[in-house]
């Protein structure tokens, strides 16, 4: 048993807690201020970042919320355009915020399933001099895809992707957030994914198991001007070293083991799929996310499945309309997975 606080917790993966290792880490870092560059913990953290994601910098920030606020800040100015998919994170679940605080302008595509954003309704959305029109600066992708259902991208769409943006003298930011969870699920080296963009923030505190903390990573000119939007936007912190103390832990231990985060979100993406009242979609399920929906058969509500599961000490979110996401993660082991299982077919009953 894998529990955290006594639960098995779905909930996200957000919610993993730093390992022993971590811990250790934490008490023993050196700090220094890390505003005035003194942080020799934090320095160590953003180079090493910088290299494992093949870009010459890297700046550590409290969150991928504001990674990838600082990013967008940084690419486009007031009255200019970001391209991203109507299933982002950026659009959803950031309070608006490059729209909000940078005058960006968004252009929303609705994504493929699969997370994919069709190229040809990208270029289609490219706007240039016209006085009436946002100037269109950004292309955002998110890898893997949250709410596409942790979908990985393929390397071949990145790459057709970075030629498109280039075409068009357009910049590349992804949401990378789990984006070791997709090259994991690839098999290949991050810097195959990196290669095809100009930023990326990615976060350690979600499968990585750190407890905050996310990194952006590109040029040096781009990593210096995030660097002050994160200044501006109140990001900047002092000894900020006991924070990445556990980061550097979460990039040296903790990414070849989200595969078996992976093989714990199939096995339990199949025990659901073999459940009558659930319709999953087994493609889809490639990381460590299930998306997956309840047929009208099923006549509990999402609230009172969740109520039940919570007296299993399970803890889950009912979506909207039925809709339920379960997210594996290091706190959740196979035997939780049985449990899960066992639990769900039994709350599903009027
Ligand atoms: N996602 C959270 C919730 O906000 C939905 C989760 O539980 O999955 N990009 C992606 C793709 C994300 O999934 C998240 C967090 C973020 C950015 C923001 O990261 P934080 O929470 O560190 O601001």
């Amino acid at each position: 048993m894998n529990m955290l606080n006594g639960y098995i917790d779905l909930r996200s993966d957000t919610v993993t807690q730093p390992t022993p290792e971590m811990r250790e880490a934490m008490t023993r870092a050196e700090l220094g201020d890390d505003v005035f560059g003194d942080d020799p913990t934090v320095n160590r953290l953003e180079e090493q970042a910088a290299v494992k994601l093949g870009k010459e910098a890297a700046v550590f920030v409290t969150s991928g919320t504001l990674g990838n606020l600082a990013s967008l800040l940084t690419h486009c100015r007031r009255g200019e355009e970001v391209i991203l998919g109507d299933q982002a994170h950026i659009f959803r679940y950031e309070a608006g915020g490059s729209s909000a605080l940078g005058g960006i302008a968004q252009f929303q595509i609705p994504n493929n399933p699969d997370g994919t954003l069709p190229l040809d309704r990208v270029e289609a959305a490219i706007r240039g001099d016209d006085q009436h029109e946002a100037r269109t600066k950004l292309i955002a992708l998110e890898n893997t895809h949250n709410r596409c259902g942790g979908t990985v991208l393929p390397l071949s769409y990145l790459k057709q992707v970075r030629e498109l943006a280039k075409r068009h003298n357009l910049k590349v930011h992804l949401d990378g957030a789990r984006i070791f969870n997709a090259a994991v699920a690839l098999g290949v080296d991050v810097q195959e994914i990196t290669q095809y963009v100009d930023s990326v923030t990615f976060c350690l505190s979600k499968g990585l198991s750190a407890p905050v903390g996310s990194v952006i990573c590109g040029s040096p000119e781009f990593i210096a001007q995030a660097r002050r939007y994160r200044k501006m936007l109140g990001g900047g912190m002092r000894q900020a070293g006991v924070l990445a103390a556990a980061g550097i832990v979460a990039l040296e231990k903790m990414i070849e083991r989200l595969a078996e985060d992976h093989v714990n979100a199939r096995r339990l993406a199949e025990g659901l799929a073999d459940m009558p009242g659930v319709t999953i979609d087994l493609e889809r399920v490639q990381t460590n996310i299930i998306y997956f929906d309840l047929t009208p058969q099923v006549k509990v509500t999402g609230e009172a499945i969740a109520q039940r599961m919570l007296e299993h000490h399970i803890k889950i979110l009912p979506g909207p309309a039925r809709r339920f996401r379960f997210v594996t993660h290091v706190g959740v082991d196979h035997r939780d997975v049985e449990q899960v299982l066992l639990a769900f077919n039994a709350a599903l009953k009027d």
